[in-house]
């Protein structure tokens, strides 16, 4: 049975340009449910951390340092079906191939500079959620 939980990232550009409150807007229109919410910024260290499975592919690097370059902003979500229903919402990994209306379509940039990161499994979205929340700061 497919998992109810994903995480996602609003990442440092989005930030940036002023999209949070938009595409906050966008996952609750979207049916999904806030269960962990904070602005954080990601240490080189944590970003690669967070991103080893990529460590390997020629942009790790390019990917550590955009990670870590701002603030961002990493939540839980709640939904049925969470992790393909959100990487609907969200749109291709580059925004040129990205369905119009989608987030990806909207705020991103570049396939570097994505707006946003989905989980890609139930089991990644259970450790990504570890990594970025605290069992008082999840509910
Ligand atoms: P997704 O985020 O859609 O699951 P992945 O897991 O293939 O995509 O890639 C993780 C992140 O790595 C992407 N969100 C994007 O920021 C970056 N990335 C992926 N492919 C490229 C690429 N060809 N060039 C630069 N960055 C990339």
């Amino acid at each position: 049975m497919a998992g109810n939980r994903t995480l996602t990232m609003i990442k440092p550009g989005a930030v940036k340009n002023g999209h949070i409150g938009a595409i906050l807007n966008d996952i609750a229109a979207g049916g999904f449910k806030i269960v962990a919410l904070k602005l954080t910024q990601l240490t080189k260290d944590k970003a690669g951390e967070f991103y080893a499975v990529h460590k390997e592919r020629p942009f790790y690097g390019e990917l550590v340092d955009f990670m870590s370059s701002g603030p961002i902003v990493a939540a839980i979500l709640e939904k049925d079906n969470a992790v393909a229903d959100f990487r609907t919402l969200i749109g291709a990994t580059n925004p040129a191939d990205a369905a119009p209306g989608t987030i990806r379509a909207k705020y991103a940039k570049s396939i570097g500079e994505n707006a946003v990161h989905g989980s890609d499994s139930d089991e990644n979205a259970a450790i990504e959620g570890a990594f970025h929340f605290s069992g008082t700061e999840t509910f």
